[in-house]
């Protein structure tokens, strides 16, 4: 049963058990009709040329439609992002978000 066989490799990590080098860093390997792949955790995405999963860097304009952070500087993490709020400003109460002071 396919449903069975999707499971049955979901989740391994090991190169050797994904046949994937490294193994997929920062994701998680599942098996497709074409071989393995990689299903990146939130935060990454697939680089193909080296089949690992690389950090959005969610800061850079092109990632994102909107600038991810409001009156703030935008500082890219590993796996995530945050907004460190310009001088004069404080985090408001909505997320990334910063307001006069
Ligand atoms: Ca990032």
């Amino acid at each position: 049963m396919n449903l069975w066989r999707y499971e049955s490799y979901a989740g391994l990590s090991a190169a050797e058990d994904c046949g994937i080098l490294h193994g997929c860093e920062n994701g998680r390997c599942i098996r497709v009709a074409e071989g393995y792949t990689c299903d990146c955790y939130q935060g990454y995405e697939l680089d193909m040329t080296s089949m690992t999963c690389i950090d959005i860097n969610e800061c850079e304009d092109d990632v994102s439609v909107e600038f991810p952070c409001a009156n703030a500087r935008c500082v890219n993490t590993e796996g995530s992002f945050r907004c460190v709020c310009r001088r004069g400003y404080i985090m408001s109460r909505r997320p990334n978000h910063c307001v006069a002071a």
